[in-house]
């Protein structure tokens, strides 16, 4: 008996505390918006697909191949680990940057250190045209 009605009493705990919380749902927390550029490291160097422009809310994911042999961004220093990431032939590789929470300009440098491309984070909204 006792069980049950211990378990009666949950049952109403966790319906009252559900009600409770119903009315602040929108408060939901930091949700990440990623924003994916596609990137091509080719004979004419580091090509975005668009203008590597972020906000300082936003996951940064280049997806990133390398088309050509004749360069040597065969693989790319992570700025914010430091890690080396390396690049196959012709195959897309997820390059996930992360946030960044302030205005900055972020290069993206090649295993011997030169810079290959530059991530521009706006704190205000990217304006567009
Ligand atoms: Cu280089």
């Amino acid at each position: 008996m006792k069980i049950i009605i211990l378990m009666v009493l949950a049952l109403s705990m966790s319906q009252t505390s559900l009600a409770d919380h119903s009315g602040g749902s929108e408060h939901s927390h930091s949700s990440k918006v990623e924003k994916v550029v596609k990137v091509e490291i080719g004979k004419k160097g580091f090509k975005a697909e668009s203008p590597l422009n972020f906000k300082s809310n936003e996951s940064i994911v280049l997806n990133i191949t390398r088309t050509t042999d004749k360069t040597c961004m065969t693989s790319l220093k992570h700025p914010k680990t430091g890690k080396l990431v390396k690049l196959p032939l012709n195959k897309q590789v997820r390059f996930e940057v992360g946030e960044y929470s302030e205005a900055k300009e972020v290069k993206l440098l090649c295993g011997m250190g030169m810079k290959a491309g530059v991530l521009h984070i706006s704190a205000k909204p990217v304006k567009k045209g």
